[in-house]
């Protein structure tokens, strides 16, 4: 890692009680959009709608001339174009994909970075080839112990230079899962989404699935690069090593029902029934159960599920509801086939990582006629 000015390295920082969102924090969230939640009624997100974080800026890459190398520990060191990419094996694989900071900025005390509300997170067909047998063509070596996957964004961060890069354990590179995708809902990657090559990680939060992945680099140790050993940790202290952030935990969201007002976004609905409804993941096992409540939480009951479909897409879930008139908040909550579900209180982190809170939608349902 080169360190740019030690001054301004070191841990992310927190807000202090009542501190507002910043004009830097601003300018991250004007560049970096969520899925509007509207959205939520689709199976699969159309592209401009799917949620965006981009650390530094969109490269300038082109398809015609892009190539991947496949180099470090391995038997032959590979270069591939983009033709040859497409010769190998197409598969196309419906993954939701969330931000490891959804959530954030309502956490208490906020860490400072993109201010995540609820909707980071997005559902698209991504078609590229296999990532493992890539890698067993390429022959991976004894000893192998991380895979790392280099984009063509550089930038600096807390003061570090660098480019995005991230590793993935070996055997997490070699499940059948991942794919190189060259390909969002059956069009060609668009530039913000990593044209014209990505890796993607089913069941990973966002921050695994490189995006303009030109270099795949097989290493005897694990990786040290500032995306795994400082950014994307679970701590409770600044000192403090932490845990990796891996897997998607699990979470539901509400289609907001009825129409918003402007500025609060409050759900304004007139009396009667009214089918609620909304979208359910998680990264570690299939969703088995979502809950709904009309009542803060006071009391919850089980939404009925749609068709299971793929592993690490979303899965719908609907409620029937009689609105009353007066304020209701109203939320889900989904627990997944491992047993996981949302707590109570968000798990906090200084990174504001993985937390899977539950969402409150306020609603307000007019006086009858
Ligand atoms: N090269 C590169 N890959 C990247 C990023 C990045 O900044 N550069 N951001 C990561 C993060 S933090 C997330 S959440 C996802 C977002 O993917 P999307 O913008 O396609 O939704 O891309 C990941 N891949
Ligand atoms: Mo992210």
């Amino acid at each position: 890692m080169t360190t740019v000015d030690q001054s301004v390295s070191g841990p992310a920082r927190l807000a202090e009680a009542g501190e507002g969102i910043s004009a830097e924090e601003l300018g991250l969230a004007a560049r970096n959009h969520g899925m509007p939640l509207e959205a939520l009624r689709y199976d699969v997100t159309p592209a401009g709608l799917h949620y965006l974080l981009i650390h530094y800026d969109i490269p300038d890459t082109d398809g015609a001339t892009h190539v991947l190398d496949v180099d470090g520990l391995v038997g032959t060191p590979l270069r591939l174009d983009l033709a040859a990419l497409r010769e190998r094996p197409r598969v196309t694989r419906r993954v939701t994909l969330e931000c490891a900071g959804n959530g954030r900025a309502l956490l208490e005390p906020r860490p400072v970075s993109q201010p995540w509300l609820v909707e980071a997170v997005g559902t698209a067909e991504w078609t590229g080839t296999p990532l493992a047998p890539l890698l067993r063509d390429a022959g991976v070596g004894e000893g192998a112990v991380d895979v790392v996957f280099t984009g063509a964004d550089h930038g600096i961060e807390r003061g570090v230079e660098q480019d995005y890069q991230r590793a993935l354990p070996v055997a997490e590179a070699l499940r059948d899962e991942p794919l190189l995708a060259y390909e969002m809902n059956g069009a060609p990657l668009p530039p913000q989404h990593g044209a014209p090559l990505r890796l993607i990680v089913p069941g990973w939060y966002g921050m695994a699935h490189v995006k303009w992945l030109r270099r795949i680099t097989i290493v005897d140790r694990a990786f040290d690069g500032f995306q795994n050993s400082v950014a994307y940790r679970l701590r409770q202290r600044p000192d403090d090593p932490g845990v990796p952030v891996t897997r998607i935990e699990p979470r539901a969201l509400v289609r907001p029902p009825g129409f918003p007002d402007f500025m609060s976004r409050v759900r304004v609905l007139r009396p009667g029934p009214v089918v609620l409804d909304g979208r359910a993941w998680s990264g570690h096992a299939p969703v088995r159960r979502v809950e709904v409540t009309t009542d803060g939480g006071a009391t919850w009951a089980e939404a009925a599920l749609g068709p299971a479909g793929d592993d690490f897409a979303w899965r719908r879930w609907e409620f029937p509801w009689t609105a009353t008139p007066g304020r209701h908040t109203v939320s889900a909550r989904a627990t997944d086939a491992s047993g996981r579900t949302q707590p109570d209180r968000p798990p906090w982190n200084r990174g504001g990582f993985a937390n899977n809170l539950v969402q409150r939608v306020e609603v307000a349902v007019t006086a009858a006629d």
